[in-house]
């Protein structure tokens, strides 16, 4: 009785004890982790993250504070504990601690070896960006929102990660709909959540100009005027653009800027009329069509605009590349879009930036370090491998965000098909398109056309559940992919989607955890 009675109380004081600091899996390869690491080693015991943590960064190593002051706001967010961060000249004995070591070839420069120990988590890297991976991985391990000042328990073990592609990315059309400084904010976050390293933003096509450009002022002031649908639209200033560089950079996120061109011009067509070759400003536009905007590519204003705007938009833009856009040009004639291109690349050249276009650059010669972005046309992009350029994965039918999952999506288009969340992942962008090989490719991007969508609940709406796996295709080697396995993991996110407020695509064929 009195055994029976000891065991009673022994397993209340267990469950009580439970009840107060959150309990995950003590097995680390149970972590449902969106990209897969390249490996996971569990150890079996945990770590207890609670409020009298601090966080070490190595001191002297560039940029690590950042990271570390990134981490203990995220953790303030998710929880409430506020863990002070500081550096050190040595390896702490316990709470979280970031070093940089360039001894590990393996790791490259956006790797991480992050080991979680009873008393010390651990995340080396050879570069910052590695540091900032880790940490992500990190976050995963961690509920996505808690009772505030409740203590958190992380399986231990060691993970060792590093990414297949270099270039990781999405793509944000601001132009056909215009999204506002913190939904781009937002929608970096979730970029960074799931480790991407791109923002592409297409900042200009037929119903909007949406960056300010000091030298051009109607370009906002008259083509950022509206947006589809007839919509105040918006733009812009050079002050928030700036913004949105430096918080992507605190997110390892470059910012790649698109002024679509010559074709998607209709915004600019409108604000000055000399860029027309019958001299007359077009009616601002707010329809759906495309292909019926040029530039006049026979005068020589069109260059001397393009000049300014590529000389202002790269100045405020840390990144390498600048995207010229070059897609869908139905009504310039085919010797002169390849005049055009010809020209523009050079005066990217002269601005300090590498050259991105839509696969349709190819038919032009192309620079030296130029990038074809595949979305439809493989004779194009072939065209453009066998001219040496480097290519970025963007198959419609595989990768665009704007298609619908299937016929009852409330958003979105079905030209290239309908992508469920499977149809988007199960894909190898080094085997899609014969003759182009990883050698040829730097990344993946999924891009998100915004005709359809009007505010960033309709965004998650399209992006959320097929995001994490673009992101797990340009992160993860094809040998550790599978769709079986991979719904898996990705049910597991579904709380924390709700948790962080995403709106989201609740598929049938992911068997969400609630
Ligand atoms: C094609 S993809 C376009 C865009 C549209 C998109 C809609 C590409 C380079 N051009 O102008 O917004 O389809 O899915």
């Amino acid at each position: 009785m009195k055994n029976k009675f000891g065991l009673t109380a022994i397993l209340a004081f267990v469950l009580l004890q439970s009840a107060c600091t959150q309990k995950t899996p003590t097995d680390l390869s149970k972590t449902a982790f969106i990209p897969n690491p390249v490996s996971i080693e569990a150890t079996g015991h945990s770590f207890e993250l609670n409020a009298s943590a601090v966080i070490y960064y190595e001191e002297g190593a560039e940029g690590l504070q950042l990271i570390a002051d990134y981490l203990s706001s995220e953790i303030n967010r998710i929880s409430g504990m506020s863990l002070k961060a500081e550096p050190t000249a040595e390896t702490p004995k316990n709470g979280i601690y970031f070093t940089l070591a360039n001894e590990d070839q393996e790791l490259a420069s956006e790797g991480y070896e992050l080991t979680i120990g009873k008393k010390l988590i651990a995340i080396k890297a050879n570069a910052v960006p590695g540091c900032f991976y880790g940490v992500q991985t990190l976050l995963q391990m961690l509920p996505a929102k808690t009772e505030a000042g409740q203590a958190l328990e992380l399986a231990s073990g060691v993970i060792r990660d590093f990414p297949e592609f270099g270039y990781r990315g999405a793509m944000l059309d601001v132009s056909r709909h215009f999204f506002n400084v913190e939904e781009v904010k937002q929608f970096i976050d979730f970029l960074a959540m799931y480790k991407m390293n791109a923002l592409h933003l297409h900042l200009s096509d037929d119903q909007g100009w949406r960056i300010e450009i000091k030298s051009w002022p109607k370009l906002t002031e008259t083509g950022g005027s509206t947006e589809v649908g007839g919509g105040e639209g918006g733009f812009y200033t050079q002050e928030q653009y700036a913004e949105l560089v430096n918080y992507a950079a605190e997110r390892q996120i470059t910012i790649i800027p698109e002024i679509d061109m010559p074709g998607h011009t209709n915004a600019a067509l409108a604000s000055y009329a000399e860029l027309n070759c019958d001299g007359k400003a077009t009616e601002l536009y707010t329809g759906t069509k495309v292909g019926f905007s040029t530039f006049c590519t026979d005068k020589e204003i069109t260059y001397q605009f393009v000049d300014d705007v590529v000389r202002e938009l790269a100045a405020l833009t840390p990144g390498p590349y600048f995207h010229i856009g070059g897609d869908e040009s139905h009504v310039t004639a085919h010797d002169d879009y390849v005049y055009f291109v010809n020209r523009v690349q050079e005066i990217v050249v002269k601005h300090g930036k590498k050259v991105i276009g839509w696969d349709e650059i190819a038919n032009a010669e192309l620079v030296e370090d130029a990038t074809v972005q595949f979305w439809a046309d493989v004779e194009n992009t072939t065209m453009g491998v066998e001219k040496g350029a480097k290519v970025i994965m963007s198959p419609a039918a595989r990768a665009y965000l704007d298609m619908q999952y299937d016929s009852t999506t409330q958003y979105g288009l079905h030209w290239a098909g309908y992508i469920e969340v499977d149809h988007g992942y199960t894909w190898n962008p080094a085997t899609l398109v014969p003759g182009i090989t990883k050698e040829n490719i730097l990344g993946i991007e999924a891009p998100l056309w915004s005709e359809t969508v009007t505010n960033i609940n309709e965004v998650e709406f399209m992006v959320f559940p097929r995001l994490p796996g673009y992101a797990e295709i340009g992160w993860t080697a094809p040998e550790k992919r599978d769709w079986e396995e991979y719904k898996t993991r990705l049910a597991k996110h579904g709380p924390r989607f709700s948790d962080l407020g995403i709106n989201f695509y609740r598929s049938a064929l992911v068997p969400w955890e609630e």
